[in-house]
């Protein structure tokens, strides 16, 4: 199998003002005496995006955006374009995450959409797809994941223009988190659907777990076959517990 750089992306969600500045300062601090082996991105609200990008100027760490409109412009309110997300310094964007399933509406084709615009101006999508608890009772699991995957992912997606985020939603900011072997069996699955829709690319693309990635269990869920880095909310406010995560991937 080709061997993927891991990535530990941090989505701060709606959380974080200016002052939050200094815990990006404060990892990349860390970044750069001990370097780990993997790629580190910050996806802030979007009204951080451009001090956090100034302030990680001469870092390794990436900044991201948490959603875009599928459109490039025009009239609708409150909304931001992957192409104002690329403008304000970002190179990724995170999209269908469970929160903005649950709360927005978004669809499988929404969520395409929106990785399709990713796309189009350049940026990487995070695609996150997870279960619900009760799907996951009902024995549902990978039928969900499969068909998620395949309704939200663009055609012409590669492992470079695009990353798989796994998040059952029911491990979600709970502190609960699947077995290792569940996570194994699951992240097999979409490693299996991509390469039987992309081939090669499908083999390289990276497959992040998240849900309640902590310290504590950073590294035994980055041992788990076909993890390639970790999307982690709590934990990535503040520099000292994302750094705990991050050097894991050592
Ligand atoms: C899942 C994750 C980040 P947390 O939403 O995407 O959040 O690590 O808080 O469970």
């Amino acid at each position: 199998m080709a061997r993927v750089k891991a990535l530990v992306a941090g989505n701060w969600k709606m959380n974080g003002l200016k002052a939050s500045k200094k815990e990006l300062t404060a990892l990349a601090k860390k970044l750069g005496k001990e370097k780990p082996g993997c790629d580190v991105l910050i996806c802030p609200p979007a009204t951080l995006i451009a001090t956090l990008k100034d302030a990680a100027k001469g870092t390794k760490i990436a900044i991201g955006g948490q959603d875009c409109h599928a459109k490039e412009s025009g009239a609708h309110t409150g909304d931001v374009s992957a192409e104002m997300l690329k403008d304000a310094g970002a190179s990724y964007v995170i999209v269908g995450h469970s929160e903005r399933r649950a709360d927005h509406g978004e669809t499988d084709a929404d969520v395409k959409a929106k990785a399709e615009a990713a796309h189009r101006a350049g940026l990487v999508a995070i695609v996150c797809v997870g279960e619900t608890e009760a799907q996951r009772d009902a024995g549902e699991t990978l039928k969900i994941i499969k068909g998620q995957l395949k309704g939200s992912l663009p055609a012409g997606a590669t492992a470079k223009t695009t990353v798989i985020a796994y998040e059952p939603v029911w491990a979600i900011g709970t502190g609960r988190t699947p077995t290792a072997d569940d996570v194994a069996k699951v992240h097999a699955a979409i490693r299996k659907a991509l390469d039987a829709r992309f081939g090669a690319e499908g083999a390289k693309m990276r497959i992040l777990y998240g849900g309640s990635v902590k310290p504590s269990n950073a590294a035994e869920l980055m041992a788990v076959p076909n993890v390639n880095g970790a999307l982690v909310g709590g934990a990535s406010l503040k520099a000292e517990d994302f750094w705990g995560i991050v050097s894991a991937y050592a």
